[in-house]
């Protein structure tokens, strides 16, 4: 049956209805098909024009598992599809904008027809495709060459795809009865980044994670766990005051680990780093006396893989040292510099991870792998069903007909689990390890252009003159005003107000973004970071050109 391509009605059915350009024909069949009624409803615009200007809809209703919904179903779900390869190819174009910016003020009052407030009426299905356009065109394109905001960037479409596929199998990945294929192919990715860390095969567990935080969180309870089996029955008062440390340019999360473990932010000792980010392994050593001198019990030590601002890697052999002299856990927060892992040129940056008690790696970072992708790798076998086993009866029978081996859902703090292991298994086929190596080569190429690009100009000043380990490059701009001042705390205060100036206008303008922070001492100053394969040098030249000329616009 021939349909109208902008409408989900037969062609037949839509001929000789008449309308203006501003009236849409909802067309909507009640749940039982048998008597359809006509109604008009105004909406102000929609891509979805028949060629007669008539825009016809059906409700929610009509798609599966309504009967015979399949043709419905079908169109509603191609015109997504248009949007979103629509959306994606203006992403890649370098020509179109990064972000359309709004105050949240102006979206919460409604933008053209794009209105976020929620009525006690059904709105038709033409009108959720508008909604589903009007979302990804006031968003951030992330997959943008030009957005250095963040550490996750681009759009993989073969992730993307394992998305989708993910979200139409609609499972949760606690037991193998109900998620079989992607249990097993957990299985397989762990042995996998095992054996990439350089672990051996006897060793070695893990468990994806919402995210790095809450892997760094697994880190601590794992850790506390191992030296303190008592705590998941008996609880804090099976504990000893405990002490853990990390150095000061590591992530929040091992702060708020202690904290919502009820260790307390304060037991976390900050070691102090040198003036590229790594710490220093004779602060550990003195911190560590300092914890136990005051009557705490250093238990855990988290090393920094690609810190995230400098991108510093911690000296992780150094540190496992007194971590093994001291008996103390050492993790390895690689949720950023994990991926380096995975170059021949890069991964000797690592050396000494194999020796961590645990390590985080997100995937969904340097890997480019569809948000979110994270996990917690333990060394010891069997400690996270240990620890945070419960064996829930209905759900981790031990009777069933299977190897209940496979049922992993008890090794997670959580019970319904997003299955993000699809995408990352899909990517690793569609690329294989040379891939990825490639991929992660050609992020680090980028950041050593803009290194070398802004060692040569006057109007830049790097954060650190040596070349970044990782593909964060750290810079002030500065206007000629500024660089006309003799250092000291007026030019500081200047300084540090240019980079919120013309990241302001920046967003505004919407061509590029790229994040900026002040640092310890350090003033505001921005931060490149490259994670997407789409950026090439070309971009890095655009982004201080426009730099520049928005800082020239700001400073004449
Ligand atoms: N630590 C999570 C990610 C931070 C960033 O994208 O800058």
């Amino acid at each position: 049956m021939a349909t109208c391509p902008g409408c989900f009605l037969p062609s037949n059915q839509t001929a000789g209805i008449g309308s203006t350009q501003t009236l849409a024909l909802s067309l909507h069949l009640s749940a039982d098909r048998s008597s359809k009624h006509l109604e008009y409803s105004k909406w102000k615009r929609s891509p979805y024009k028949h060629q007669s200007n008539v825009i016809c809809s059906f409700l929610r209703l009509d798609l599966l598992p309504a009967k015979n919904g399949e043709e419905v179903t079908k169109h509603f779900l191609q015109e997504l599809l248009n949007i979103l390869l629509a959306y994606i190819s203006k992403s890649l174009n370098r020509s179109s904008k990064v972000l359309d910016f709004h105050h949240p003020h102006q979206l919460k009052e409604g933008l053209e027809g794009f209105s976020l407030e929620l009525q006690d009426q059904p709105d038709n299905l033409e009108q959720l495709l508008v909604d589903c356009q009007d979302t990804l065109k006031y968003g951030v394109k992330t997959a943008h060459p030009c957005f250095f905001n963040q550490l996750s960037t681009g759009l993989d479409i073969i992730g993307l795809a394992g998305e989708w596929v993910t979200s139409t199998a609609n499972t949760n990945i606690f037991t193998y009865e109900i998620a079989p294929v992607f249990i097993l192919m957990e299985d397989i990715i762990f042995k996998k980044m095992h054996s990439i860390i350089g672990w051996s095969e006897k060793e070695g567990d893990g468990i994806f994670c919402p995210g790095g935080t809450m892997s760094n969180l697994y880190s601590v309870l794992l850790a506390r766990y191992h030296f303190f089996p008592r705590v998941k029955t008996a609880g804090m008062l099976a504990l000893p005051p405990l002490a853990l440390l990390t150095s000061t340019h590591s992530h929040f999360s091992i702060k708020k680990s202690a904290a919502v473990l009820g260790i307390g932010s304060e037991s976390v000792f900050l070691v102090k780093c040198d003036e590229r980010g790594k710490m220093i392994p004779k602060e550990l050593e003195s911190s560590i006396r300092t914890a136990k001198s005051k009557g705490l019990v250093p238990f855990y030590v988290n090393a920094t893989a690609g810190t995230t601002v400098y991108g510093a890697i911690d000296p992780l052999n150094d540190i496992a040292d007194i971590c093994e002299r001291f008996g103390l856990w050492m993790h390895v927060d690689a949720a950023w510099g994990g991926g380096l892992l995975l170059s021949k040129r890069h991964r000797m940056k690592l050396q000494g991870i194999d020796r961590a008690s645990s390590i985080t790696w997100n995937p969904h970072k340097m890997m480019g792998v569809p948000l979110q992708c994270s996990v917690i790798l333990v060394q010891k076998k069997g400690l996270l069903q240990e620890c945070n086993q419960l064996c829930a009866e209905y759900l981790f029978q031990p009777d069933k007909h299977y190897d209940v081996s496979y049922d992993t859902g008890d090794k997670s703090i959580q019970c319904g689990r997003h299955v993000d292991i699809f995408k990352l298994w899909l990517m690793w086929k569609a690329k294989g390890s040379e891939g990825f190596e490639s991929q992660v080569n050609h992020c680090l190429e980028n950041a050593e252009y803009l290194y070398y690009k802004l060692k040569s100009r006057k109007d830049f000043q790097l954060v650190f003159q040596s070349q970044p380990e990782h593909s964060n490059v750290c810079f002030w701009y500065l206007p000629t005003s500024v660089r006309n001042m003799p250092p000291g705390p007026e030019r500081d205060r200047e300084l540090h107000m240019v980079a919120p100036k013309i990241k302001a206008k920046m967003m505004e303008e919407g061509m590029t973004m790229i994040g900026y922070q002040p640092l310890g001492d350090k003033v505001n100053f921005f931060r490149c970071v490259f994670s997407n394969p789409a950026t090439q040098k070309e971009d890095v030249d655009f982004l201080l050109d426009e730099i520049t000329r928005l800082g020239r616009e700001l400073y004449s």
